[in-house]
């Protein structure tokens, strides 16, 4: 009989028990993540001695901290930066990255942009809580028009950063978003993500109950969850009413976040692009040409 897989056993083979308790508070949708990026590798049944773990600075920076593997916790905002480099000094291994809002979109906008654009070898992903968790609850650049933070005390006036439309702009080879608060299709997308060559990034829409969820009166954690439910609508979904739907269908979900898969193409990664461009030259060595 095949082995059964419980949460449990999962725990067992890739958490690090002994950094055990978490920093994360009640509620926080970190853990969720990471339980659902457990599943996907276990499904894959990836090598672990293969895979690196790579974030910043922030409260879901920490979680490769409690990854039964090897990993790297380095400054805010450069996870990106430091995981293209360990992919060019060796590029078999799997590079998974586990980010904030803040840390990914604020102070590492600019290498999530290159890194996106040049299809880096790296699988992102995302965790957006609409704050800055560990310091406290300042605005990060994803907040929703309107939300309160310690730095926007009377409601953010700032349009809110749609990092799923950057990259598929940008042209990364696989785009997604979902909210913690769905248990199957996430898991089936880190799965894609982490097959996938060249720049895959999912977004996970988390809540954070001590810094965003208290200050935005969103109420206990099982509210806070319906309230992904009641703002958050399936691409396809979306798509429908908005070409059949009637004018008041259209205005109920105009303003809700979109969740799905948004891009899963197949153009060449930097490092393959880098290989092919080596193995050129090397040819013409070969041969005697010049360049
Ligand atoms: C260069 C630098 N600037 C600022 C900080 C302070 N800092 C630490 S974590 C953080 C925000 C993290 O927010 P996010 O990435 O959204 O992660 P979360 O804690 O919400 O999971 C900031 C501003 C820092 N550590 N380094």
């Amino acid at each position: 009989m095949p082995e059964v897989r419980t949460a449990d056993k999962l725990k067992k083979k890739y958490l690090r028990e002994e950094m055990w308790p978490t920093i994360f508070c009640n509620g926080c949708g970190n853990g969720v993540v990471l339980d659902y990026a457990f599943w996907a590798i276990e499904e894959l049944d990836l090598d672990m001695d293969k895979t690196v773990f790579v974030s910043g600075i922030g409260c879901s920076s920490r979680l490769p901290g409690y990854i039964n593997a090897d990993g790297l916790h380095t400054t805010h905002g450069r996870s990106i930066a430091f995981a293209t480099g360990i992919k060019a000094a060796n590029p078999d291994l799997n590079i998974i990255i586990f980010t904030g809002d803040g840390d990914c979109t604020g102070i590492g906008g600019n290498h999530f942009i290159h890194a996106a654009r040049r299809n880096i070898d790296v699988t992102v992903i995302l965790i957006n809580n609409f704050t800055y968790g560990m310091t406290g609850g300042q605005l990060a650049p994803t907040a929703p028009l309107g939300s309160i933070a310690t730095t926007a005390p009377y409601g953010n006036i700032e349009h809110p950063f749609d990092i799923c439309e950057l990259a598929k702009a940008l042209g990364a080879n696989y785009v997604a978003r979902w909210s913690v608060t769905y248990p199957y299709q996430p898991i089936k997308s880190v799965k894609e993500a982490i097959q996938k060559k060249g720049f895959s990034m999912i977004e996970f829409l988390s809540p954070c109950p001590t810094a965003y969820g208290r200050r935005n009166k969103l109420g206990d954690i099982k509210k806070h969850w319906k309230w992904y439910d009641d703002n958050t609508i399936l691409i396809e979904e979306y798509n429908k009413i908005m070409e059949y739907g009637t004018d008041e269908e259209k205005e109920k979900i105009k303003n809700k976040i979109q969740l799905g898969v948004f891009q899963d193409i197949e153009k060449p990664g930097f490092f393959e692009q880098y290989e092919k461009l080596v193995e050129r030259l090397q040819t013409k060595k070969d041969k005697g040409m010049k360049k």
